[in-house]
């Protein structure tokens, strides 16, 4: 009965790995290097495989000859000694000794030496840096020096919520999509620092060989030089909350010339919308891009129609504070209002004047006061958000 129930286990379990939902995105071996340090971490790893199934070999190798030929039934005499001589008992354990300590240290211990130092060399020779700030749940890149200085914006997860309802099909890059991927040259030592404005997360794209924590209140660094140009996809690789799944990081590595094209670009397009702060905006406008700002933003905690998942994340539809003033008669903002909990943030709540533009905590403000019920009416100016600053 018991070995009846055995194999019907036994087949169920077989019949799950000849499945293929179990091997929807089956892969043998690591994703193709495109660094030094992934180069050389994979290296380490295939060394490594090989020593350990030298060595599996070689030990089942002796078990299976023993079994076989020293069986009682062939009339195998066991060996009837007690306390072998002393001579042989130190040769028995210096010789599995010195054998580890060789492939311990010199065979396995070198390689991995070599890749940690390896890793470790973030300052050496680097020609550029950026800043990546890990948050709930968005990263955010900062250029700090060369070409691209001063370049600073935040990267969303740019897959539609309709797929990740399952209400339309899934994309080919599912959850491994952003509305602005960070832009890297080619060839370059690009040394990376990490930190985080809440929680840790980490900041892992497989093909780099490097995932190195965003703590918040420290500075970690890392180091990539991409040797290929190419998309590379990554994702936060420490479990950080609600939304752990949906801040894919996206880096495409471009030639030198091409990175310098679009450093410009991207300080014109920074600029130009600097310049509209300070304009007068209509409310129409304000309400189109709010609507956008809060879809990307903020509706992954208030949800989309502004509903909240109370008690974490509270209703902004009727919430005193969104149906609030947020200046006083002087003109001063007032503390706990509803623009003050969103350039500042509270509590669990995320500031975002670090994050979004003048513009777009303008909108999103405006796009609240005039949504999901609530009926303010007024708007809020970018320049009333600039003067803050
Ligand atoms: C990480 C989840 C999260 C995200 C993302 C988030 N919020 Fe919040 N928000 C909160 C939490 C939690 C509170 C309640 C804070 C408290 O009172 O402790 C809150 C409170 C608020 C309040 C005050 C509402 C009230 O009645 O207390 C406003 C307004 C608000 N958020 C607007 C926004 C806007 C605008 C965005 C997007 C730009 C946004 N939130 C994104 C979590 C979030
Ligand atoms: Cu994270």
């Amino acid at each position: 009965m018991a070995l009846k129930r055995f194999k019907a286990m036994g087949a169920a379990i077989a019949l799950a790995f000849w499945s293929k939902v179990a091997y929807a995105e089956f892969v043998w071996n690591f994703p193709k290097p495109v660094t030094p340090l992934a180069e050389d971490t994979l290296h380490v790893h295939n060394k490594f495989m090989l020593i350990c199934m030298v060595i599996f070999l070689v030990v089942l190798g002796i078990m299976i000859y023993s079994i076989i030929h020293h069986r009682k039934d062939k009339g195998y005499k066991p060996a009837n000694f007690t306390g072998p001589s002393t001579k042989a008992q130190v040769f028995w354990t210096l010789v599995p000794f010195a054998l580890l300590l060789y492939i311990d240290f010199i065979l396995m211990g070198i390689p991995a030496y070599h890749s940690v130092i390896t890793m470790e060399d973030t300052k050496n020779n680097a020609d550029m840096v950026i800043k990546v700030t890990g948050m709930q749940w968005r990263w955010q890149y900062e250029y700090m020096d060369g070409d691209a200085k001063g370049i600073k914006f935040v990267s969303n997860l740019k897959t539609p919520q309709e797929q990740i309802y399952n209400q339309a099909e899934k994309g080919p890059d599912y959850l491994l999509e952003v509305d602005n991927p960070v832009v890297l040259p080619v060839g370059k030592k690009v040394r990376i620092l990490l930190t985080s404005n809440d929680v840790i997360h980490t900041w892992w794209v497989p093909q780099f060989g490097v995932a190195r924590d965003a703590i918040p209140g420290f500075l970690r660094e890392t180091w990539a030089r991409i040797d290929e140009p190419g998309t590379y996809k990554g994702q936060c690789k420490e479990l950080c909350g609600k939304g752990h799944g949906f801040m894919p990081v996206v880096v495409n590595a471009v030639s030198e010339d091409e990175f310098k094209k679009w450093a410009e670009s991207k300080k014109a397009e920074l600029a130009a919308a600097s310049a509209v702060a300070e304009k007068e905006w209509s409310k129409e406008d304000l309400m189109a891009l709010g609507k956008e700002v809060y879809e990307k933003n903020c509706s992954v905690c208030h949800q989309v129609d502004g509903k909240g998942v109370p008690p974490a994340f509270p209703p902004l539809a009727g919430s005193k504070i969104v149906n609030g003033p947020n200046f006083d008669a002087e003109g001063k903002l007032i503390k706990d209002s509803h623009l003050d909990r969103v350039f500042n943030g509270f509590r669990v709540m995320p500031a975002w004047k670090g994050v979004l533009n003048d513009v777009e905590i303008a909108a999103v403000v405006t796009y609240e006061r005039n949504a999901f019920g609530n009926a303010m009416g007024d708007l809020l100016q970018p320049a009333q958000v600039k003067a803050l600053r």
